[in-house]
C-alpha cells in the first residue's frame, strides 16, 4: 500500500521516465527500432531517487486504473522525444510502445492517440504498438475495430511475448498485425535445447507463411544470435546489443545511425 500511495503522486511529481532498448536488424546488425520502457524514479527526479522497474508497479497501475493516464503519458512523451531527436538531426527510427490490456480496453485510447499525433506532429509510421496475446483476447469483438483504427492512422502493431499467452492462432490472420516478438523464454536455452530450436523454427515458418516479421527477445549471446539468424529471424533485441538505455545514451546510437 505504501507503494500505491507514492505511485499516486508520481505522475504529477514527474517521477516517470522512459528508457529505450535497441532492436537490431540481423541482416546488418544495425539499429532498426527502439522499444520504449517505462521506469519510475521513486522519490526523486532528474537522476535522484531509486529506479523501479515496471514489473513492480505496472500491475498496481493496472489494478487501480492509473495505467490509462500513465500510458497516455508514455505515448506522448515517446512521441515528443522522437520529435526532439529529429529536430537535432538524429536518425528517425521507429519507437515500439507497450500497451497494457486495461489501456487497450479503455474507450478513450484511439482518441488519445489521435490527439497525441496531432499535437506532436509525429509521423505515425514511426510508432508501433506492442500488445500481448492476452490483451488482444480480452477485448472480444471490439479488438479488431480498435486495431483497424490504430492501423488506419498509419501506426503498426506487433504481438509481444509471443507464445506465452492464452490465445488461438486464428487472430494472426484476422488482425492487422505486422510483427511478432518471440518471448525470451524460447531464446534463453536456444543453444542447449532442441525443443526451443524446434519452437523457433515453427514460429518462423508460421510467420513466413503469414508474411509477418519476427523479433527475437532476450538475445544475450552470439550463439543465440547466430542460431536466430540461421532460422531467418529478421530482428533481435537483448543485452547482447544493449540494455534499455536512458534517452541521452539512446541518442548516441541515433548519431551513429545517421
Ligand atoms: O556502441 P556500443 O558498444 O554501445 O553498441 C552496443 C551494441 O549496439 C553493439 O553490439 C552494436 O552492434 C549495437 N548496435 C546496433 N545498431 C547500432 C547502431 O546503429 N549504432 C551503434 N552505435 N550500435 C548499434
Ligand atoms: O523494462 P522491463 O525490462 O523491466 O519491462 C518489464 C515489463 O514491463 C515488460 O513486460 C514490458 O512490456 C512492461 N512495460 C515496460 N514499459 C511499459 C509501458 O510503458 N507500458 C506498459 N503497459 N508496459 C510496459
Ligand atoms: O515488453 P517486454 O516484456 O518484452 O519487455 C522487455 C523486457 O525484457 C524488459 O523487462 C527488458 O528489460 C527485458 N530484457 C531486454 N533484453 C533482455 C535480455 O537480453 N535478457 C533478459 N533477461 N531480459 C531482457
Ligand atoms: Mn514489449
Ligand atoms: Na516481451
Amino acid at each position: 500500500f505504501a507503494l500505491e500511495s507514492s505511485l499516486r503522486g508520481a505522475l504529477a511529481n514527474e517521477e516517470f521516465e522512459l528508457h529505450y532498448q535497441p532492436i537490431i536488424d540481423t541482416a546488418t546488425r544495425r539499429l532498426h527500432a527502439l522499444e520504449v520502457l517505462l521506469r519510475w524514479r521513486r522519490g526523486g527526479r532528474d537522476g535522484g531517487g531509486v529506479l523501479v522497474g515496471p514489473d513492480e508497479f505496472i500491475p498496481i497501475l493496472e489494478e487501480n486504473g492509473m495505467i490509462v493516464a500513465v500510458g497516455e503519458w508514455v505515448i506522448r512523451s515517446a512521441c515528443e522525444q522522437s520529435m526532439a531527436w529529429q529536430a537535432l538531426g538524429l536518425a528517425a527510427v521507429p519507437l515500439a510502445i507497450n500497451l497494457s490490456a486495461r489501456q487497450f480496453m479503455h474507450d478513450g485510447l484511439v482518441a488519445s492517440i489521435r490527439r497525441i499525433v496531432g499535437a506532436t506532429g509525429i509521423d505515425p509510421s514511426l510508432v508501433e504498438f506492442e500488445l500481448t496475446e492476452t490483451a488482444l483476447m480480452q477485448h472480444g469483438g471490439r479488438t479488431l475495430d480498435i486495431l483497424r483504427q490504430i492501423n488506419g492512422m498509419g501506426m503498426r502493431l506487433s504481438i509481444d511475448d509471443f507464445g506465452t499467452g492464452y490465445s488461438s492462432l486464428a487472430y494472426l490472420k484476422r488482425f492487422p498485425v505486422r510483427k511478432i516478438k518471440i518471448d525470451r523464454a524460447f531464446v534463453r536455452e536456444l543453444e542447449a535445447s532442441s525443443e526451443d530450436r524446434a519452437i523457433v523454427a515453427a514460429v518462423m515458418a508460421l510467420a513466413n507463411s503469414l508474411q509477418l516479421s519476427v523479433v527475437a527477445e532476450g538475445v544475450e549471446t552470439e550463439g543465440q544470435y547466430e542460431l536466430l539468424r540461421g532460422h531467418g529471424c529478421q530482428f533481435a533485441q537483448g543485452y547482447l546489443f544493449a540494455r534499455p538505455l536512458p534517452a541521452a545514451e539512446a541518442a548516441r546510437l541515433l548519431v551513429s545511425s545517421v
